[in-house]
């Protein structure tokens, strides 16, 4: 298996509920490292942007209000099979179709407050990770 980086966004439903160490955490035990990370409230044209491939979907709108309604933490996963990994972590989009123990069944509330993002590929990965990162914001431990 490669080792891969991943973008994960804890959400504003996640943030306001305090539960940003402990999602951290379960990226740490899963043997997930953190090698970028930031806090940020995000403007309209950022979640816009990060969210460009569903501009025509009946949610965007939706989507983009929940995204700026609040901080949200940003960061920058690695590790062996890092976007698969990740989204076995997160679970179902839907926390009620998400399985047990995963971060969305814990801590999400609906399909929009949905508790995080992880990237759905390696390609969207790259494109995401540089979308909130420089190069010298990552710091790999080797
Ligand atoms: P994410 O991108 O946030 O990691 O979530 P995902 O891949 O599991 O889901 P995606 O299809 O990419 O949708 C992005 C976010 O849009 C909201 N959504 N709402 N109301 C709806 O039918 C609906 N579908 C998606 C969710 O917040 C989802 O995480
Ligand atoms: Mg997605």
């Amino acid at each position: 298996m490669a080792v891969e980086r991943t973008l994960s966004i804890i959400k504003p439903d996640a943030v306001a509920k305090n539960v940003i160490g402990e999602i951290l955490s379960r990226f740490e035990k899963a043997g997930l490292q953190i090698v970028a990370a930031k806090m940020q409230h995000l403007s309209r044209e950022q979640a816009e942007g990060f969210y460009a491939e569903h501009k025509e979907r009946p949610f965007f709108k939706d989507l983009v209000d929940f995204m700026t309604s609040g901080p949200v933490v940003v960061q920058v996963l690695e590790g062996e099979n890092a976007v698969l990994k990740n989204r076995e972590l997160m679970g179902a989009t839907n926390p009620k179709e998400a399985a047990a123990g995963t971060i969305r069944a814990d801590f999400a509330n609906s399909i929009d407050a949905n508790a995080v993002h992880g990237s759905d590929s390696t390609t969207s990965a790259a494109r995401e990770v540089a979308y909130f990162f420089s190069d010298n914001e990552i710091c790999p431990r080797g």
